[in-house]
């Protein structure tokens, strides 16, 4: 395998585009010939991870678990692409710290709070704003941005990138590594 393993962590909010990013992104790296895994928090949240909730300290254990398996599949010499809201500073800035210096690599999806809110996909933004879920991010729960992320995926105005040109702008950034 003529490859190495990296991890890629995309953070931000519900509806920020972190899923459609993944998708993009594997299916580049696919066409360059390269094997990658996705851990997605809305999936590994049904099977490895079922026995978990929203309260702070099981959304710490639920990032320390995907931050632990994408270690392992970066060690195996996979592209991981993990997915997951993460909201908390200190939990993403674990599991960047069990990775090699330059291992983790990570993604803020930069959109307003607005522009998730209205996308809202699963409807779980009015579920939120109804009361019907408690502690939902950027509702009711905190989400903290990063501070000194790898790469920042933004509106152009109010225009959001494509998903190929999000899936560039990672491209781009691992290339040029
Ligand atoms: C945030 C929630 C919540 C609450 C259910 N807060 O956008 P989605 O719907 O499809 O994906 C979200 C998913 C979040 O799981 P993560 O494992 O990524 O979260 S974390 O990193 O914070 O552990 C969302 C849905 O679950 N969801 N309730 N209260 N998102």
């Amino acid at each position: 395998l003529q490859q190495k393993g990296c991890v890629i962590w995309i953070t931000g909010l519900s509806g920020s585009g972190k899923s459609t990013l993944s998708c993009a992104l594997t299916r580049a790296l696919h066409s360059r010939g390269k094997l990658t895994y996705v851990l997605d928090g809305d999936n590994v949240r049904h099977g490895l991870n079922s026995d978990l909730t929203f309260q702070p300290e099981d959304r710490a254990e639920n990032i320390r678990r995907i931050g632990e398996v994408a270690k392992l599949f970066s060690d195996a010499g996979v592209i991981c692409i993990a997915s997951v809201i993460s909201p908390y500073r200190k939990d993403r800035d674990a599991c960047r710290s069990i990775l090699p210096e330059g291992d983790f690599i990570e993604v803020f999806m930069d959109m307003p709070l607005r522009v998730c809110e209205a996308r809202d996909p699963k409807g779980l933004y009015k579920l939120a704003r109804a009361g019907k879920i408690k502690g939902f991010t950027g509702v009711d729960d905190p989400y903290e941005p990063p501070l000194n992320s790898e790469i920042i995926i933004q509106q152009e105005g109010e225009v959001c990138p494509s998903p190929e040109v999000m899936a560039e702008k990672v491209i781009s950034y691992l290339d040029a590594k």
